[in-house]
């Protein structure tokens, strides 16, 4: 009786909080637009509802800070070039618990909330990989209920939207801000001015020497909060964007003398800081603007930090880290570290050693890459010009660093040298975070292994208890949860809904291996999946594609180590079997790409134009009855990520063994029951592991025997084209006309680059050499599709093991390993 009460009482809740949010909107559309929901437009409708869900999830935020104030636990700061958040209405709803909810209340109004979600620009503040997980990272922050604030760049201008034009790719501007966003809070009150260029004296007081930085431009960082919130919980975390201001308005005296262009251009000098996100991944400009972006959010960060702490501990900095950790997200905010010396040698007063010791136990530093050029080097002219102050700072570092080294390794100058922070007229800003953190951490086992063994040898060695790993994660909430409603409703059915946070409870899924209707219950979920992304697929690229081939999918920035070009060949030699052979047995195959191109990486757009000639060629043959189909996908981004891979079989992780330090797009495809072929490099080493070899399909070299061929050069790429009549085939089709007959020598560089190399080594990421073994997987890939009820069993075990791979379990690691919060 009871609980049919209790039920009564549930839809009578439900009732009453749908009309309640039902008026909360009408109301907000009168009052925003003047207009009511039948005349509203989709954008007028979509605006009215964030603002709605927004005003909501800042009461929690109120309370959450409230409760907060009143506790003193340690608190993380997490400082980011690049936050790559995704669209936040439906995460918010989510999180909110009222999804469902909206839903049924836009239904009744005739609204269709799919189409009002699409109206949400995807904000690009990242490049990929990085940029995401610290996406991931705050949202499991906020769903544990720990202390943390991500500090980072509101950039005006996101990652350039690509357009694909006659298969090449162009480069639009992403002005994500244009129609406003309901989801900051503009605290100018809490600025922070940054110093830039100028000069440094010395004067003498009371026997001390102060440091007095003069003539310097300033240049106002204002704070943008954005609400972060846990799922299921009340904790509300803060993103803090930071936006650059001209610290005067306008000159009015040179605008008075008639010069109104020079007054503008004062203050468009200081705003550009903020202006844009550089769209480059892996590979540093070395740009004074993109070092000024860089110690502007992290001076302001870090200035902040310490008003922060000051007012609730007052000046005693001895507990600083205990009360904070300060983590640096890839070499970008090194500067943290001579920017808090600064403050608490040139402003608070401490002696050098107290302020290193304060200092070199607040930061920990992550590294993402091992890529010889993404390692950040700043000319020593732009650094001391630019940061005076820091500049010194950073020579006293350097030269008490060496000092040590020199005293545990007395004569040994090449190792003095190799090791320094500042050498031949640069400052190595990985050098600087080793020395000035008391964490180094590697993102896969096998990434930190190499850090420790290979890259960063020496400083393993010197500092033995520094080194660690944390393998990344993902969050499940945005990639399962949201994304991929069928699967998430059918997991929940059979084991119930805690692995939503406890993702270790997916172990349960496990059972259902041989269960036939679960796996029915998966074809159909995929499928219709698929459909939906044939539609899309349909709609951008008026490419009809059959939702019953296996949908591969090959999604991530485009990069020569990650071997898009290795998979275009591997089309290619399928498409010449085909034509071959008209009873070539093969299940029917769509390849899926979306990939986007540092603009001035011109290799990488090549391989987007043979992707796309490619793809024309192959699309356009009648000949071989729709067996094979090629998409590129125009834009790829997280919402767009979304979309595709609750739609995908399977998952192409295929870099060259030993250069992705960890991936994270293979962990989302697992997740979503989509089978891996891959390279046993990054965190594919441990999904291996996790999902055992028979769940997997594992190629080409390993990164033993990649870093053997670096050692002793006897890679030849020639040998392997000539030995394989498959692969010179493929290999000659681009600059033989066979791809594009009009414009052949469009690929001549990256053919001369596979089997003479462009001035370097030839074929650097053994494209050639893993070709056979790669069309050997595929074969297999092929084979075991054709047996559902293998592969279906196969993708149940590749979710059931996939529990470790959350950004949650992330998360409790670097808290145990490295930030011990609570
Ligand atoms: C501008 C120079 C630049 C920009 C970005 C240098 C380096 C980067 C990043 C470190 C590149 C990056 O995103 N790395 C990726 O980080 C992911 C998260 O840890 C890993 O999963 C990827 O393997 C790694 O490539």
């Amino acid at each position: 009786m009871t609980k049919v009460l209790g039920g009564i009482a549930l839809i009578e809740k439900k009732t009453e909080e749908k009309k309640a949010f039902r008026i909360a909107l009408e109301t907000k559309i009168q009052r925003m637009f003047g207009r009511t929901i039948r005349g509203a437009s989709q954008e007028q409708i979509f605006q009215a509802i964030s603002q709605v869900v927004a005003d909501l999830v800042k009461e929690r935020w109120a309370y959450s800070r409230e409760l907060r104030s009143s506790h003193s636990e340690k608190e993380v700061y997490y400082l980011s070039m690049e936050f790559l958040m995704g669209r936040a209405l439906s995460n918010n709803l989510i999180n909110l618990g009222i999804q469902d909810l909206v839903m049924e209340v836009c239904e009744d109004l005739n609204i269709k909330f799919t189409d009002v979600e699409e109206v949400e620009p995807d904000p690009g503040l990242g490049n990929g990989g990085l940029g995401r997980l610290a996406a991931c990272f705050m949202d499991s922050l906020a769903t544990l209920g720990f202390k943390a604030t991500g500090c980072g760049i509101r950039y005006e201008y996101g990652l350039f939207k690509q357009k694909i034009i006659d298969g090449f790719q162009a480069e639009v501007p992403d002005p994500w801000l244009e129609n406003g966003t309901s989801w900051e809070i503009a605290l100018p009150e809490e600025t922070e001015i940054v110093k830039f260029g100028g000069f440094v004296e010395i004067v003498e007081e009371e026997g001390r020497s102060v440091y007095e930085h003069k003539g310097y431009q300033s240049v106002r960082a204002v704070p943008y909060e954005v609400p972060i919130l846990g799922y299921g919980t009340k904790n509300v975390n803060s993103l803090r964007l930071w936006a650059a201001r001209a610290t005067k308005h306008l000159d009015m005296s040179l605008f008075g003398q008639g010069k109104y262009l020079d007054a503008l251009e004062e203050k468009e000098l200081a705003e550009v800081i903020s202006k844009v996100l550089y769209p480059d991944d892996n590979h540093p400009e070395g740009k004074a603007l993109r070092l000024k972006q860089q110690y502007f959010f992290v001076s302001a960060s870090i200035q902040g930090i310490v008003r922060k702490y000051r007012k609730q501990y007052g000046p005693n900095f001895k507990d600083f880290p205990s009360r904070v950790s300060i983590h640096i997200n890839d070499t970008h905010p090194a500067l943290g570290i001579p920017e808090l010396m600064r403050i608490l040698l040139d402003e608070e007063g401490l002696n050098w050693d107290q302020a290193w010791e304060i200092t070199t136990n607040t930061f920990a530093y992550t590294n993402h890459t091992i890529m010889e050029e993404a390692l950040e080097k700043w000319p020593e002219s732009l650094f001391r010009d630019l940061l005076p102050r820091l500049w010194d700072i950073v020579y006293e570092i350097n030269e008490r660093f060496c000092a040590e080294i020199w005293k545990r390794y007395p004569g040994d100058w090449e190792k003095t040298a190799r090791m320094s922070i500042i050498a031949n007229h640069e400052v190595k800003m990985a050098h600087l975070c080793i020395v000035g953190s008391f964490s180094v951490n590697g993102v896969a086992q096998l990434h930190s292994n190499i850090l420790r063994e290979q890259v960063f040898q020496e400083f393993a060695e010197f500092f033995p208890n520094k080194f660690t790993n944390v393998t990344n994660g993902v969050t499940f909430r945005r990639f399962l949860l949201n994304a991929n409603k069928g699967l998430s409703d059918l997991i929940s059915d059979r084991i119930g809904t805690d692995w939503v946070t406890d993702s270790c409870e997916l172990a349960k899924f496990l059972e259902y291996q041989d269960c036939s209707t679960t796996k029915n219950a998966l074809v159909k979920i995929r499928y219709n999946n698929k459909l939906k992304l044939a539609e899309y697929i349909k709609e951008h690229n008026k490419i009809i594609v059959d939702p019953q081939s296996i949908f591969d999918v090959h999604i991530k920035r485009l990069h020569e180590y990650k071997r898009q070009l290795l998979n275009v060949l591997h089309i290619m030699y399928l498409y010449n079997r085909l034509l071959d052979d008209p009873n070539f047995d093969m299940h029917p195959r769509t390849f899926i790409f979306g990939a986007k191109a540092a603009p001035g990486y011109s290799t990488a757009k090549k391989i987007i134009k043979l992707i796309h000639d490619v793809g024309e060629r192959i699309n356009n043959d009648p000949s071989i009855n729709d067996r094979l189909k090629v998409v590129f996908l125009e834009n790829y981004r997280v919402s767009l990520a979304e979309t595709i891979i609750p739609a995908s079989d399977v998952s192409e992780q295929i870099s060259t063994a030993g250069k992705e330090a960890s991936g994270t797009g293979n962990m989302k495809f697992m997740l979503n029951g989509a089978l891996t072929i891959g390279t046993l490099d990054g965190a594919n080493v441990e999904i291996d592991e996790a999902v055992g070899r028979d769940n997997i399909f594992i190629f080409g070299l390993t990164a033993a025997q990649t870093s053997q061929f670096y050692m002793d050069g006897s890679y030849r790429p020639y040998d392997v084209y000539l030995s394989d009549p498959y692969l010179k085939q493929v290999l000659d089709q681009p600059v033989n006309g066979f791809v594009n007959a009009q414009h052949p020598e469009l690929f001549q560089e990256l053919y001369n680059g596979l089997l003479q190399g462009n001035g370097g080594m030839a074929d650097p990421y053994f494209v050639l050499k893993d070709f056979a073994s790669y069309r050997e997987a595929h074969e297999e890939v092929d084979k075991q599709y054709q047996d559902p009820k293998l592969w279906w069993k196969k993708a149940i075990i590749n979710i059931g093991n996939a529990g470790f791979f959350s950004s949650d379990r992330s998360i409790m690691d670097y808290n145990e390993r490295i930030w011990k919060l609570r």
